[in-house]
């Protein structure tokens, strides 16, 4: 046999032991952003990646999503790849400003009658929609008036959730709010990384973490009061986070950014607090006003949890957004794909019993795992054998399946991504598809990694 057959082989041998409970659904995750296209067709507004990445150098090719997998007229090919592959679930999120271009006020009719035709024929081919409501595309007139610095923000956001919800709520029952506000805060607001591309470090990032809590808990009861027997969640990306030595300022600061990334929303969240040795680190120089009634407006009970994990965070003490005073460390030994993220499935079992242990969420879905390569070109017969890939797939799910045998309720897993697609700031250096898409011709295919994810979906449930 050769290599690749032996590694093929050994690869369905692993797949072909992985269990998982009869009706827990696989699916495959993505962002209106990232795939959508049709930047400013039929009414759609500007949104603060349409204005980010107009400025030069922040995008690494210095591309943008204006046509991107042109989703918003290929979505029929691509629920059929979604279908070949016998995913049972997709999560996409809502573009804001298709549907509301000014952030509030007029509903765009051709933005919903896009979705109205998304969510319809994901149904007729038995594919149940996930919606997240915001991942990172903000009204660009909103920024105008503060973005994520401005409280009125929230109001806007919960009366956006609930048009939502009013519009799509008789097909669609499982709701997220927001998508990752630790990324989008931190890198947005206090790196300066991601729109709206703003270097306001730690202040910037703690406020608008503040508003986009407050945001997820002013949109909960509303999504519940327009959509019948809706199930409202957040996701957020939490890692593991262990100290790089056991120097006692290492653990400190691991403590903090832990703090930062983990304990700050899911203790505002479950607990209806924020962590007492955060409040005491950040103080009034980097607080911002943070009213009596937030904490409970934010702690509203949720159905469900969704987690994106990657990896974990080793971290040591360092000179990195101060007060955090941290810096990432690699360690040496372990496998990193192009993006230097370490490749350690058992970070994902492990956040889910420490998660689970501490907060006790009724359910989680892992609402995005997987990798990026460097890009990928159809070899001499066509395929794109990413084995990588395929072998990160097998050996996360695989510990997915054993915190599940372990009691943690975990009802679902989807695969970031469904295709190769912009990939913020990285632009389209950096694929993390299933299915690779050719940017020139528009034309898909299924990866090995696809096919292996399709084979897990269709055999494991029940096994
Ligand atoms: C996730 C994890 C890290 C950085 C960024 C993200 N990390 O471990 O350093 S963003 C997240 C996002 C999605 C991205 C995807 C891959 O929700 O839109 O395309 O992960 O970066």
């Amino acid at each position: 046999m050769s290599s690749i057959a032996n590694r093929h082989a050994a690869l369905i041998d692993l797949v072909g032991e992985i269990r998982f409970p009869r009706d827990f659904i696989f699916g495959s995750a993505t962002a209106a952003y990232q795939i959508e296209g049709a930047m400013a067709l039929d009414g759609k507004g500007e949104s603060i990646w349409d204005r980010f990445t107009r400025r030069p150098g922040v995008i690494v090719d210095g591309s943008n999503g204006d046509l991107a997998c042109d989703h918003y007229h290929l979505y029929p090919r691509d629920i059929a790849l979604m279908k070949e592959m016998g995913l049972r679930a997709y999560r996409f999120s809502l573009s804001w400003p298709r549907l509301l271009p000014q952030g509030s006020g007029r509903l765009n009719q051709k933005g919903a009658a896009f979705y109205d035709r998304l969510i319809d024929s994901l149904l007729a081919e038995g594919i149940e929609p996930f919606v997240t409501l915001y991942h990172w595309d903000l009204p660009q007139a909103l920024q105008e008036k503060g973005g994520w610095y401005n409280r009125d923000t929230c109001m806007r956001f919960a009366d956006y959730a609930a048009q939502a919800a009013a519009l799509f709520g008789d097909r669609v029952t499982k709701w997220t709010t927001l998508n990752e506000p630790w990324t989008f805060c931190w890198f947005g607001h206090a790196l300066g990384e991601d729109a709206p591309g703003l270097a306001d470090g730690v202040k910037g990032g703690v406020a608008a973490s503040h508003h986009a809590l407050l945001a997820h808990g002013l949109a909960v009861p509303m999504i519940r009061a327009e959509a019948r027997g809706a199930e409202v969640g957040i996701t957020l990306d939490l890692n593991v986070t262990e100290p790089a030595t056991d120097r006692e300022e290492d653990i400190a600061a691991a403590a903090r950014f832990d703090g930062a990334q983990n304990r700050w929303y899911l203790e505002a969240i479950f607990r209806g607090v924020y962590p007492e040795d955060m409040l005491d680190l950040y103080g009034e120089r980097y607080l911002p006003r943070i009213e009596a009634e937030d904490l409970k407006a934010i702690s509203a009970p949720i159905d469900f949890l969704g987690i994106n994990n990657y990896r974990r965070s080793v971290i040591k003490a360092g000179v990195d957004l101060p007060p955090l005073n941290f810096e990432r460390v690699s360690p040496p030994g372990s496998d990193y794909t192009p993006l230097g993220w370490e490749i350690w499935p058992q970070a994902i079992e492990d956040i889910l019993i420490e998660v689970n242990d501490k907060y006790k969420p009724a359910s989680i879905y892992i609402t995005e795992n997987g990798m990026a390569t460097t890009q990928e070109t159809p070899d001499e017969r066509g395929r794109i054998e990413d084995f990588g890939r395929a072998d990160y797939y097998a050996g996360y799910i695989a510990k997915v399946a054993s915190a599940i045998e372990k009691g943690v309720p975990v009802k679902g897993y989807f695969a970031w991504t469904l295709m190769d697609n912009f990939e913020w700031a990285l632009g389209y250096t950096a694929p993390f598809g299933l299915v690779h898409v050719d940017f020139e011709t528009q034309e898909r295919r299924l990866k090995l990694s696809g096919e292996i994810f399709g084979r897990i979906a269709r055999e494991a449930p029940g096994r």
